[in-house]
């Protein structure tokens, strides 16, 4: 079977950047979104997310007629889910969060209006276990015309299977193209005709498994990678207490040649690695101990930070018993959720900033290369500053991303500053 028509449903930062590289193949891609601006933005050969190289290759995709974006789903021969899986609202505190699957819902609900005997139909969002074979239900509900892998095996008319996308906010273009993918048929044919699609550009190997194992697989590394970073954020609390330095320790301990422990943060920020955890916990809440742990020591490390930031004010005003808490200038490096991009999803540093400028006890100015405009929910509270005014005017710096502008300052440019610095960059 070949595939010539392909619809990526999403197109947001997965779903846009998957939909343009098959139309950099001359592939004729229909990209689905319910957003009619993204739509619309899309078909003006321009971008809505910011990722290095995609705006060229978008436009270009749109100028030769191969990427057109529309509200709902048209036929085609493959269809790639790459919807939101957020979890539900918490209850309390102490709840555990649980997937929701709403987004697939409606993507399968859509996609099955226009599907026919021969289709391929991946999930590509991160999703729990189990997933996969609940969108296969639900395409199965809407058409009692075509037959499934879940009643027909390997005769089924629809071929069904987990993709999960692996890349890297910021390095998507060329993860998409370089890194293995795990194809998760529900059946063998399920996987070769994801296969067929996806050599259309991945030059890294195409791995099968079944479905429940891909997601599975998905969950399993960002979960360890979760639990790899707790584990340096737990050494960072402890080495403050036993006042040793965190990082020249994780250097020494690094030299071994089977210890490779991660860099401790103010916290675990983006829509993957804070997340996903979570689907593990709540499908096997009493077997995951270790993940559920570790999700709760990298949620405490924020407000660990911010305590930090009230002694630092404390010990500011001992030496400077002529200046009140409304003297006190603090200016945060860092909103982003990690160093180098714009992203400010789930950021740790956000929150951080933001709950010290909800204290509303003194002037928080904010350092972020990245951006031009603070988000409007703290932009009347927080002062968007350059990095020379932010070190002039402020009494506390606090380091939060490890941008490579903040990189560069110098011992002698922070002089005058006390220093709380999350990322070893400035101790
Ligand atoms: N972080 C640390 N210390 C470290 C490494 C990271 O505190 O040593 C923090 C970052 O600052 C950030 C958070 O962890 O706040 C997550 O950043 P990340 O670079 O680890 O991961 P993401 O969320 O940008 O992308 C991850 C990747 N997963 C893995 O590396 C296992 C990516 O490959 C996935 O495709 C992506 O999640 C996803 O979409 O699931």
């Amino acid at each position: 079977m070949s595939f010539n028509t392909i619809s990526v449903v999403g197109l947001g930062y997965i779903g846009l950047p998957t939909a343009t590289m098959f139309a950099s193949k001359e592939k004729k891609v229909i990209g689905v979104d319910i957003n009619q601006h993204v739509v619309d933005t899309i078909n003006a050969g321009k971008i809505h997310i910011n990722e290095s190289e995609l705006d060229v290759m978008v436009k270009r995709a749109v100028d030769e007629g191969f990427l057109r974006a529309t509200i709902s789903p048209e036929p085609a021969d493959a269809f790639l889910i790459a919807v939101p899986t957020p979890f539900l609202p918490i209850k309390d505190q102490n709840s555990i969060p649980e997937p929701d699957l709403s987004y697939i819902k409606s993507a399968a609900k859509a996609v099955a209006r226009v599907l026919k005997k021969g289709d391929l139909v991946i999930l590509e969002s991160t999703s729990p276990v189990g997933a996969t074979e609940q969108m296969s239900a639900w395409l199965a509900e809407e058409r009692s015309d075509l037959s499934f892998p879940q009643t027909h095996g390997e005769d089924s008319d629809i071929r069904i299977a987990h993709c999960p996308e692996r890349v890297l906010p910021g390095h998507v273009v060329r993860e998409l193209v370089e890194n293995d993918r795990v194809i998760g048929g529900m059946t063998n044919k399920c996987s070769e005709a994801s296969i067929e699609v996806y050599k259309t550009f991945v030059e890294g190997d195409c791995v099968v498994t079944n479905a429940r194992t891909a997601e599975m697989a998905k969950l399993t590394e960002n979960s360890s990678r979760d639990v790899s970073i707790a584990f340096a954020n737990e050494l960072s609390i402890i080495c403050d207490k036993l006042d040793i330095d965190v990082w020249e320790l994780i250097n020494l301990a690094n030299l071994h040649p089977r210890v490779n422990i991660l860099q401790p943060g103010p916290g675990v920020g983006g829509h993957c690695i804070a997340v996903d955890p979570w689907f593990i916990i709540s499908k096997t809440p009493d077997e995951s101990r270790l993940i559920h742990t570790a999700r709760q020591v990298n949620n405490y490390k924020p407000q660990w930070v911010i305590e930090k930031v009230k002694l630092a004010m404390t010990e500011f005003l001992l030496e400077n018993q002529n200046k009140t808490i409304k003297d006190v200038t603090i200016a945060c490096f860092g909103l982003a959720f990690k160093p180098n991009i714009e992203d400010l999803r789930e950021s740790p540093a956000l929150e951080i900033t933001s709950t010290l400028a909800n204290l509303g006890i003194c002037k928080i100015l904010a350092v972020e290369p990245n951006i031009t405009e603070l988000p409007s929910f703290i932009s009347n509270s927080i002062e968007l500053v350059s990095i020379s005014k932010a070190i002039n005017e402020s009494d506390i710096c606090v380091l939060l991303v490890d941008h490579c502008e903040f990189k560069q300052l110098s011992e002698d440019d922070l002089k005058n500053n006390l220093i709380i610095d999350t990322k070893g960059v400035w101790i």
